[in-house]
């Protein structure tokens, strides 16, 4: 959607475009209740302050929209094509990377008690596979304020792919 055309849209309609970025209300209707935005750059910069920081219930919440790192999302919604497009680096069909990242993502959900969340655009399965090692390490405050930090950069890039100046 054009930015004119976002600045104009009805609450409702407006919200919709908005969620499938990250489930989160309080940013979407921050970022609604500001509008009108003269260029993207300053929507961004809106998006961005509301999403610093994310709240540890509304990460929580926005977690579970997100599928593993390896797993396909399927269906047709914007957010299963965006986290598609997202896993592009990642090869469905190279067993050994799949392998590992299944025994990654099963060791840091016992070791952390939720999905393991990257920002996967831009990077390859070895590097994520590599943060997905070094993580593991991280004490409960460190990988909070990393989780927090990649939603929000998901949640940005994801913004920049829906509304377009
Ligand atoms: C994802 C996803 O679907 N897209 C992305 O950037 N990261 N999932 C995840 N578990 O990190």
């Amino acid at each position: 959607m054009e930015l004119a055309e976002f600045n104009r849209a009805d609450h409702e309609t407006a919200i919709a475009v908005l969620r499938p970025c990250v489930d989160v209300t309080r940013w979407c209707e921050t970022i609604v209740d500001h509008r009108p935005y003269t260029s993207v750059d300053a929507l961004i910069v809106t998006a961005s302050e509301a999403a610093s920081p994310f709240r540890a219930d509304e990460i929580e919440a926005a977690l579970a929209h997100h599928p593993r790192i390896g797993e396909r999302a399927d269906g047709s919604s914007r957010e299963a094509s965006m986290s598609r497009s997202e896993q592009a680096g990642v090869d469905p069909a190279d067993a050994a990377v799949q392998d590992a990242l299944r025994e990654g993502n099963h060791a840091y959900e016992e070791r952390f008690g939720q999905v393991f969340l990257i920002r996967a655009a831009g990077r390859r399965a070895d590097e994520i596979l590599a943060s997905l090692q070094t993580r593991l390490t991280h004490t409960d405050d460190e990988e909070a304020s990393i989780v927090a930090q990649q939603l929000r950069e998901i949640a940005l890039l994801r913004l920049k792919g829906v509304i377009t100046a």
